[in-house]
């Protein structure tokens, strides 16, 4: 396992290989426990950061688009992914010079909304949009001063619920939605998903846990440790079809 040669500028030392394997395997068990079917994709050691796989496509609807990764490390894993997305219908690709990771692109029930970071950039927004647009999406751009990407601070947790980090909890994008502000000191969780109405969770992030608990949400909580290291969030460990 190659993990710990990717890039971070977290800070927070280099993964543990066994412990990272195990809360792998316990991720992707949480999300069979959410009756979802999991394929797990092979190794490729080559590409230290290929385990963070939302990044390389995004898959709306039934609808994948493969990205162009906005961190040259990283942009050899794509040749890869395709095979993984033949069962979606629909697949379109992100053109050079475009940059976008998908990790920058929040899916708000019909919209579609694209952090402006440092790895995606005005032409992969406007490619993605093109695309998406086609499906009867409403798409549009924010931009990502402070963290890696829009998802490092906010997801969508269905049923008109955000949860976000003060940084964005309060922007126009949002105003028509129920938004849960994490809890300060605890920015890393607010990169959650939502499936089959559950909500996976990353361990160790107790008031903001209890925010969620207290309005009926059912959590599963994962231990994202290793990842964290790495700069890497919950949702960066899947990318999630609804056939
Ligand atoms: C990177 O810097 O690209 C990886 N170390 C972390 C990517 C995390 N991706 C995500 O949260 N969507």
């Amino acid at each position: 396992m190659s993990l710990g040669e990717g890039q971070t500028e977290a800070g927070l030392g280099s993964p543990d290989m066994d412990l990272a394997s195990r809360q792998h395997t316990a991720y992707c068990e949480a999300l069979s426990s959410c009756g979802v079917d999991v394929i797990l994709l092979g190794a490729m050691e080559e590409y230290p950061d290929s385990t963070f796989v939302e990044d390389v496509a995004v898959i709306a609807g039934s609808h994948a688009v493969i990205t162009r990764p906005g961190h040259p490390s990283r942009l050899g894993e794509i040749k890869l992914i395709e095979p993984a997305l033949s069962l979606c219908p629909e697949v379109d690709r992100i053109e050079s010079p475009g940059r976008i990771d998908g990790g920058d692109v929040l899916e708000i029930d019909d919209r579609i909304l694209i952090g402006l970071s440092d790895r995606t950039d005005a032409e992969g927004a406007g490619q993605l949009c093109a695309i998406f647009e086609k499906d009867g999406f409403r798409c549009g751009t924010v931009p990502i001063a402070r963290s890696l990407h829009l998802k490092s601070d906010v997801s969508y947790l269905g049923n008109g619920i955000l949860l976000a980090n003060s940084t964005l909890a309060g922007i126009d994008e949002f105003s028509e939605l129920d938004v849960i502000t994490v809890a300060p000191g605890e920015k890393y969780c607010a990169n959650s998903i939502e499936v089959n109405g559950r909500i996976l969770f990353p361990s160790g992030f107790p008031v903001t846990l209890e925010k969620l608990k207290n309005r009926g949400l059912e959590i599963i909580e994962v231990d994202m440790s290793e990842f964290q290291k790495m700069d890497g969030g919950l949702s960066c460990l899947s990318l999630r079809m609804n056939l």
